[in-house]
């Protein structure tokens, strides 16, 4: 099986973003020791660049499938606001940007994809997925949820781009991971609960091996 993994860099004034310190943790990890049995695991850390230009996450994205093969994509990245670790199952076909991307642009509407249907859902297999994650960090008091909304931002694109793209050859979800303590200390709560990586990493990896069972 293999698998691509993706993060972001760091956005919207905050100096780090959990989803990058889960990815490399995670590839750090299954340098130590597979991660599950004929694992081939592969991660990128993305660009908060919207569009498909050389530069931006989509693009990026495409060259590491392309470069990969995977027969898997699990995104992650950073929801502040959120109090739960959250698997997003559907992307919808509109960018509508609460802030401006790394590149200074905000985008006050447009399609992810003209003529692209208004919403794509995502094709793994989420409840067991989210049973398994549930299993690996419920210990520790972490909840894990489904979500329906993926917001209009970088991760919303980018699990839309994957999904209209695959056609069948790989599956793709994304995973939004609340933002660290050391975050929150900087920007305060931001209305969400914020969670230590090491919660993050261990769900993260749970997923993994969840998709890579299949
Ligand atoms: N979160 C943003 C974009 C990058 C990230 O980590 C989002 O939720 O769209």
């Amino acid at each position: 099986m293999r698998i691509l993994i993706s993060g972001f860099e760091p956005f919207g004034g905050s100096n780090n973003n959990p989803s990058e310190g889960v990815v490399r943790s995670v590839l750090a990890s299954q340098a130590r020791r597979p991660l599950a049995r004929e694992l081939s695991l592969f991660g990128t850390i993305l660009p908060v660049v919207g569009g498909t230009r050389p530069g931006s996450a989509r693009h990026t994205m495409r060259r590491c499938i392309t470069d990969a093969q995977p027969n898997a994509v699990i995104c992650f990245g950073e929801a502040a606001s959120r109090a739960t670790i959250c698997i997003e199952r559907v992307a919808f076909n509109e960018r509508s940007y609460r802030i401006a991307d790394n590149g200074g642009v905000r985008i006050a509407s447009a399609p992810v994809i003209r003529g692209a249907p208004s919403l794509l859902r995502s094709t793994a297999s989420h409840e067991g997925m989210l049973r398994a994650m549930r299993a690996a960090v419920r210990a520790h008091g972490v909840a894990v949820r489904m979500s329906d909304d993926a917001g209009r931002f970088l991760c919303n694109e980018v699990l839309f781009d994957c999904l209209h793209r695959a056609r069948g050859a790989y599956t793709a979800v994304f995973i939004h991971l609340p933002q660290t303590p050391a975050q929150a200390r900087v920007r305060g709560t931001l209305g969400g609960q914020p969670l230590p990586l090491a919660w993050s990493v261990r769900a993260a990896i749970a997923a993994i091996r969840w998709i890579a069972a299949r």
